[in-house]
């Protein structure tokens, strides 16, 4: 049986901080509409797809942070995306600020669901690598403020059945991190969802500013290739509220090649036939991890304590 995954990279350009969710979401329809025509089974939304990136800005008033959560999914704004994607039997994921209650606690993610073609959400992913700082800096010239927004996901990493194959979801700044892939590789993932919001413009180390694109594709492409998994790059893009976010939304193949890639910076759908037999290529030769794995030299990897200086 073929498991071919027509999967849609729906790339979004900026939203503005008064856009509403309700238009966000309708934009996200139309891009939907237009992978349902080139026959997509899949469509792959940014991080925090529904408001503009807000952990820009310092807020003192918990309320106004609050403002761009979302307490329950689906809800009013995005119930029209849904009803959509399973009129057309599509499966979608996208990222979104959740607010909810677990362990008696009240708890803030950067969190990306992904939404099988019968509209049941069949995974929710909480965001580990949470980048930035928790205090306001003034000195630059926007915020990172992801450490004071979100909780880090005590949830790890996962995969779960759906598509005809196991698909795991990361965001943003996981995919710049090896360990990312690897544990979604050995949980058994054959396609990674990955939505982004990267400024151009890199405040503590400006002399990358120019790499900014390259360290991009690089994540993505090492990924995919040491994991021999497939790999959806989504970017959220333009110049939103004055902040340069790159584009280069891309699907990867579990060789690292990119397969497709955007060519703007705004609304942009790429699709490509992701064939996920094609991650035996890789993981049937050079990273066959039962035969080539070394775990008993890997111990630091998942140690606590800090590495060795120097
Ligand atoms: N949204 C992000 O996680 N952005 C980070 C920035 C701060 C570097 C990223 O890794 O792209």
């Amino acid at each position: 049986m073929s498991r071919v995954v027509r999967t849609a990279a729906a790339q979004m350009g900026p939203i503005s901080r008064d856009e509403t969710r309700a238009s966000a979401a309708e934009r996200m329809v139309a891009l939907l509409d237009q992978a349902a025509r080139q026959g997509a089974n899949l469509v792959v939304f940014p991080e925090l797809a529904l408001t503009s990136f807000f952990p820009r800005w310092f807020m003192p008033d918990q309320a106004d942070v609050d403002a761009f959560f979302e307490t329950e999914m689906p809800n009013a704004a995005t119930e029209t995306l849904f009803a959509r994607a399973r009129a057309l039997g599509i499966a979608f994921s996208f990222g979104y600020a959740e607010m909810c209650q677990h362990d008696g606690k009240l708890h803030r993610y950067n969190t990306a669901i992904l939404v099988d073609g019968a509209g049941q959400i069949v995974d929710r992913y909480r965001k580990v690598h949470l980048p930035g700082h928790p205090e306001h800096e003034p000195w630059r010239p926007f915020q990172h403020l992801e450490k004071r927004y979100f909780d880090p996901s005590p949830f790890g990493f996962h995969a779960v059945d759906t598509l005809g194959g196991k698909i795991g979801q990361a965001i943003c700044n996981d995919r710049r991190w090896p360990e990312t892939y690897r544990e979604l590789a050995l949980a058994g993932a054959e396609m990674v969802l990955i939505g982004y919001n990267t400024p151009r413009h890199y405040p503590p180390a400006p002399k990358h500013d120019h790499l900014q694109d390259f360290h991009n594709h690089l994540s993505l492409q090492a990924g995919a290739y040491a994991n021999g998994m497939w790999v959806i790059g989504v970017a959220k893009a333009g110049i939103e509220e004055g902040c340069d976010l790159i584009g280069g939304s891309a699907i990867v193949a579990p060789t690292g090649e990119i397969v497709v890639q955007a060519q703007t910076l705004g609304d942009e759908i790429i699709v490509a036939d992701c064939d996920l037999d094609r991650c035996a290529e890789i993981r049937a030769n050079i990273f066959d991890f039962a035969k080539h794995r070394r775990p008993e030299a890997y111990t630091r990897i998942a140690a606590k304590d800090a590495p060795a200086k120097g």
